[in-house]
């Protein structure tokens, strides 16, 4: 998507933010509704508590689950959401891998009459009666939350700030907005400098993998790693640390999730500042489809409320973390 749609987009999104506050209770007689989910994969500690989050929701909002693990690849999801077309379910949600090629799987869930939900990742498609709402993080706001926190850590310093990305899945939302996020904000100062990206495709083994090659490449001329999300973020400090750097210290290391494990790292003093994406999305999603299968319009947008961790808060946050 281009950057100024992409924009246009943003600001559309925030003008329809709304939070679901349809109760459940109203719809608890009605008749057990069936949703099919078409879940991404098992990539992250931030997918895992998603799949928990919706089928844990799903069982205790009475809705029979109809789950599929697509193994992070797009024709997976099709091929699931095309046998819950079949199954002729209630409703279906899917987290799509990536944001294009959707068109003709929605077109015929619309022709079966089938309301889609988006959860997670958003899609590119240019019929938005495609599917009914979208739930789930702004990314865009999440990227420019960590070139925010960027621009104010190094402000008193001057340049270069050599930046080594470590890009989610390509052409998936997350990867794409967390990108354009950052460059919004670092494109008027050329102090800062992205020297590497690359995907690591959201898991440990990438990021560490993709990590090896930058310090093989650039060595101690990377000053920041910007990590799409805390596995890769964790990967790469193994790398840095294998290498024998201190992430942390002699690299500042931005990531994304807030997760458990990037709070650990945060902790212990190797990663400096984690931008929150929550992944608890299931409860809102079985409210979503108790209400559209009970012929209730939603909101096109449902933004998820998210903050931002510096290092110096984690060892107190910690035990009150949920994933
Ligand atoms: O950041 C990453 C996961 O789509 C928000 O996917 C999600 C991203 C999340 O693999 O850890």
């Amino acid at each position: 998507m281009a950057a100024s749609r992409r924009g246009t987009l943003a600001l559309l999104c925030a003008a329809a933010v709304a939070t679901l506050t349809l109760s459940t209770q109203g719809y608890a007689q009605d008749k057990q509704i069936t949703l099919g989910f078409a879940q991404v994969g098992a990539e992250s500690a931030w997918r895992t508590a998603n799949t928990e989050s919706v089928k844990s929701a799903a069982a205790d909002a009475h809705v029979k689950l109809k789950f599929s693990d697509a193994q992070q690849k797009q024709e997976n999801q099709i091929k699931a959401i095309r046998s819950y077309i079949a199954q002729k379910v209630d409703v279906i949600a899917f987290s799509p891998v990536v944001e294009s090629g959707w068109e003709p799987v929605l077109r015929e869930a619309k022709a079966a009459k089938i309301p889609v939900i988006l959860t997670d990742r958003s899609i590119d498609v240019k019929d938005p009666s495609l599917y009914v709402t979208m739930i789930g993080s702004d990314f865009l706001e999440e990227g420019r939350r960590g070139g925010k926190w960027l621009e104010d850590h190094y402000k008193d310093q001057s340049g270069p700030i050599n930046i080594a990305e470590l890009q989610g899945t390509v052409g998936s939302a997350p990867a794409n907005d967390r990108h354009s996020g950052l460059m919004e904000v670092i494109k008027d100062d050329p102090k800062f400098k992205i020297i590497a990206s690359q995907s690591g495709d959201f898991t440990l083994a990438g990021g560490k993998q993709v990590m090896e090659a930058f310090i093989k490449t650039y060595g101690n001329k990377i000053n920041v790693v910007y990590a799409h999300n805390d596995d890769m973020a964790l990967g790469a400090i193994q790398a840095m640390e294998e290498a024998g750097m201190h992430p942390g210290k002699d690299i500042t290391v931005v990531s994304f999730d807030a997760t458990k494990g990037g709070f650990q790292a945060m902790a212990a003093g190797k990663m400096n500042v984690d931008v929150e994406c929550s992944p608890l999305l299931g409860p809102q999603l079985m409210e979503a489809a108790k209400a559209v299968a009970a012929g209730k319009t939603l909101p096109k947008r449902i933004v998820t409320t998210e903050t931002v961790f510096p290092a110096d808060v984690a060892a107190a946050t910690l035990p009150s973390r949920k994933y």
